[in-house]
């Protein structure tokens, strides 16, 4: 499994702006361009590694890909995920996803389209190759 390493920042200026998200990954295999999924999972629990993230943060109980840390697929450029987008997650208020986790995982996210009952879960992404807790961060830096 490929050790995959860097920083993913959340940025939010206010409840009602919109969250940018600055992916800086490392470590992909470098001459692949196999798509990987990423999420925001429900518990910011690495007790277990990656495993025990739970599933996908789902606070409005609907079905997937409409969750808040669905972030799609994201193609590694020579083994590194450098960008921004933009996403309807929140770090205000009872949908804040501090303290959660975000996971990068092995394959590719069927967005709903796979056709079973966990491509409305999870999106048959795969294995989990790497995973943070999502936490806060100094706003002076
Ligand atoms: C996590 O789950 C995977 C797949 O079931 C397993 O191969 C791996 O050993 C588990 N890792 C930990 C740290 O439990
Ligand atoms: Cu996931
Ligand atoms: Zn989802």
């Amino acid at each position: 499994m490929p050790c995959v390493y860097g920083l993913i920042l959340f940025t939010q200026s206010g409840s009602n702006e919109r969250l940018k998200v600055t992916f800086r990954l490392y470590g992909l295999p470098v001459n692949s361009k196999q798509p990987r999924a990423m999420h925001i999972h429900e518990y910011g629990d690495l007790s277990k590694g990656c495993n025990s993230t739970g599933g996908h943060y789902n606070p409005l109980r609907i079905n997937h890909p409409g969750h808040p840390g669905d972030f799609g697929n994201f193609v590694p450029k020579n083994g590194k995920i450098c960008q921004s987008r933009y996403f309807d997650a929140t770090l205000f208020g009872k949908l804040s996803i501090i303290g959660r986790s975000v996971v990068i995982h092995e394959g590719k996210d069927d967005l709903g389209r796979g056709g079973n009952a966990e491509s409305l879960l999870n999106g048959n992404a795969g294995r989990r190759l790497a995973c943070c807790v999502i936490g806060l961060g100094n706003p002076r830096n």
